[in-house]
């Protein structure tokens, strides 16, 4: 089954998802081997791999790694062109639809488009929308764009809808990684009703409560990365937190 099938798919047991995203940078092997032991353990649905900026060559040994030791699907969760890896089993092509950089919504696919088509990734074409959150987030300095204000509902349902009429296949939104707030309940329930395909939402979660207020206002997938840097054991409490509903 192609993993975008597995994301908008709902089975009446694993009606929402949990992706744990992985910052090649900030992790060890040693680290990533306990993670996934963790992860399969717990039942986690996806790796997301990424960041919006790495500054070592550790992308491939990182999916290597996770796949040595589980077989749950690895997606690309690419922060520039230079994140693309044919070992990783699907790729999120994030056009920015929240800001105006022109790179960020068209252009760096243009440059990855042959290299993509080579890899024979599976290519899952994302609306990626930044929410305000209280403190500038590495995303947001690197894509050079304005969030959308965390009060703003009616722009982010009009954006999400936009992405989806253009044809998008999923919409992300994104508080950053190590927001200080993550999207509100609010915001994420009035998008969901708006739009049809999948609706993915991280930044800032950092307990099983909230992973499963965010899924119960809408969020089909939650992703959560920063916070088991800290606490790997919370890995099975918010995957339990997020299937239980
Ligand atoms: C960031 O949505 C992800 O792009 C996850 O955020 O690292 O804060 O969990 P955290």
């Amino acid at each position: 089954m192609s993993i975008y099938n597995l994301i908008s798919k709902k089975s009446a047991k694993r009606a929402k998802k949990f992706a744990v995203l992985i910052d090649p940078d900030k992790t060890t092997p040693k680290q990533l081997e306990n993670i996934a032991e963790i992860a399969c353990k717990s039942n986690v649905d996806f790796f997301f791999v990424g960041g919006s900026l790495l500054t070592n060559d550790n992308l491939e040994i990182t999916i290597k790694t996770i796949k040595k030791y589980c077989n749950i699907p690895v997606v690309l969760f690419p922060g520039n062109t230079m994140q693309i890896n044919k070992n990783a089993d699907a790729l999120l092509l994030l056009s920015l639809i929240s800001g105006r950089n022109p790179e960020m919504l068209i252009g760096n696919h243009v440059v990855a488009a042959p290299y993509l088509k080579q890899s024979k990734l599976e290519i899952i074409s994302t609306g990626y929308m930044l929410i305000e959150s209280g403190k500038p987030t590495t995303a947001l300095y690197m894509s050079n764009s304005t969030p959308i204000p965390s009060d703003k509902d009616d722009i982010a349902v009009c954006t999400a809808m936009a992405g989806e009429m253009l044809g998008l296949k999923a919409i992300y939104m994104d508080a950053g990684s190590g927001a200080l707030r993550t999207v509100t309940e609010q915001m994420i329930a009035k998008v969901k009703q708006n739009i049809s395909i999948p609706l993915i939402v991280g930044g800032g979660i950092r307990t099983p409560a909230k992973a499963h207020d965010l899924c119960i206002a809408g969020a089909d997938i939650v992703v959560v990365g920063n916070v088991f840097e800290k606490n790997i054991k919370l890995i099975e409490n918010i995957s339990d937190a997020v299937h239980l509903i």
